[in-house]
């Protein structure tokens, strides 16, 4: 019997569906950072000196995509290697303006005109992030919570064209457009005054969100600390929960947003209990928010996991956040996203009700032994099988391509 029909046969046994599993896992979007391609750098023509606001990209692996034509090509190669439905997410810091300096609160949907004709052409659609950091007006520190009325209101109005660009994104190409709010405001040390930005940032979110917008879909991203500000970041998880709460946004859980030991596994059943989504950025923190390209570890597991076993996994928006600049990058892309997407089939092939009814009636034993014993089931036939049937590479295939690709293309990035 081939490999994958007796791997079928044994989840069969365990009462699991493989092919319904197979098709559900192919068919959740993955939206896909464009900022691993090149260091979260953006092509934008600069105003000034820039910091990059509490996020770092370590690294100098050469092939760094330098502009738009070259990071499309990356993420058509990308898109080749992994398999199922995606989605591209980018930063307004990748707008296209031919070579003139456009201001921040003066970007459009038009300076986006090549990446909607490409996702056009790829078949795929388009989630947005504004840019509230690498820009002289965020030296501070402090951006929608500034205490400079001219400060606050120059991001404020970012967010606004931000939010009209996610909105002609989504009109151009149907659905929604997820737009993520993250804001690197906060201080090094011993802040005096942890009220007034807290104050000042609901104001600006509510100037901004006031509207709303066809296709829009609105999330807010919280975060422990960053480089920078690690005494106090104003955008906390008890600010923002809060705020996406009382405001009806989404709420974003960054893995690598919390303590070194903490995950956000066990927070999804409680949000999604007050939250009808979530949108969820997967990385890897080491030791701190490092932004490790993303594993088929536990913690990702257990995310999806806890999406599956509360029949919650479509009330989840998945975004990719990493950024590794000291490895080849398209390589970076692909693990991470099969990765992921390995998470999702792992979790829709447990026997989920029969170890639900075992701890429901107190045999806790046997569920043990049950959760145990399926860490070994043959889920690597299945995983060959749905890349298989979705015309990507087989296993560590994707590997030659992705080393032709850097001979041939990559390494002529000089
Ligand atoms: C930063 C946040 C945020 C960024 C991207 C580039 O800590 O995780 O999501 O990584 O917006
Ligand atoms: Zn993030």
């Amino acid at each position: 019997m081939p490999v994958f029909d007796r791997a079928k046969a044994v989840y069969a046994d365990w009462g699991v569906d493989v092919e319904a599993a197979i098709q559900k896992a192919l068919s959740v979007p993955i939206s896909i950072h464009c900022w691993q391609a090149d260091d979260v750098s953006g092509f934008e023509v600069h105003e000034g000196s820039t910091d990059s606001g509490g996020i770092m990209a370590t690294g100098n692996y050469p092939g760094r995509a330098r502009n738009g034509d070259e990071l499309r090509q990356d993420y058509d190669r990308v898109l080749s290697l992994v398999p199922g439905v995606h989605r591209a997410n980018l930063h307004a810091i990748y707008a296209e303006t031919n070579g003139q300096l456009v201001g921040r609160d003066e970007l459009q949907v038009e300076h986006f005109a090549r990446w909607i004709d490409w996702a056009k052409h790829q078949g795929i659609k388009l989630d947005f992030n504004p840019t509230y950091f690498a820009h002289p007006k965020a030296a501070s520190g402090y951006t929608l919570s500034s205490a400079d009325p001219e400060i606050q209101s120059f991001w404020i109005r970012h967010g606004i064209v931000c939010r009209n660009i996610a909105s002609g994104m989504a009109q151009e190409l149907g659905g929604e457009c997820v737009i993520n709010h993250w804001i690197p405001d906060g201080a090094k040390d011993a802040t005096v005054d942890r009220w007034g930005p807290r104050k000042r940032l609901i104001e600006a979110y509510d100037e901004i969100l006031n509207d709303p917008l066809d296709g829009c879909t609105d999330a807010v991203e919280s975060k422990l600390f960053g480089l920078g500000s690690e005494d106090y970041v104003v955008g906390s998880f008890e600010f923002y929960l809060s705020y996406a709460i009382a405001r009806k946004v989404i709420f974003c859980l960054d893995m690598g947003h919390f303590h070194p030991t903490e995950t956000i596994a066990d927070k999804l059943s409680s949000i999604l209990q007050f939250q009808d989504r979530v949108l969820l950025h997967t990385s890897r923190p080491m030791r701190w928010d490092s932004d490790h390209v993303v594993l088929f570890s536990d913690d990702l597991k257990n995310v999806f996991n806890e999406l599956t076993r509360g029949q919650a996994l479509d009330r989840a928006i998945i975004a990719l956040d990493f950024f590794d600049a000291s490895i080849n990058r398209i390589g970076a892309y692909v693990v991470g996203i099969r990765s992921t997407r390995k998470a999702i089939l792992n979790a829709l092939l447990e026997p989920t009700a029969q170890l639900q009814t075992l701890e429901l009636h107190g045999k806790n034993a046997q569920k043990l032994g049950l959760l145990e014993e399926a860490k070994t089931l043959p889920f690597g036939a299945i995983w060959d099988e749905l890349c298989l049937r979705a015309g990507v590479p087989v296993g560590k295939a994707w590997i030659d391509e992705m080393e032709s690709y850097e001979t041939n293309v990559l390494s002529k990035r000089v």
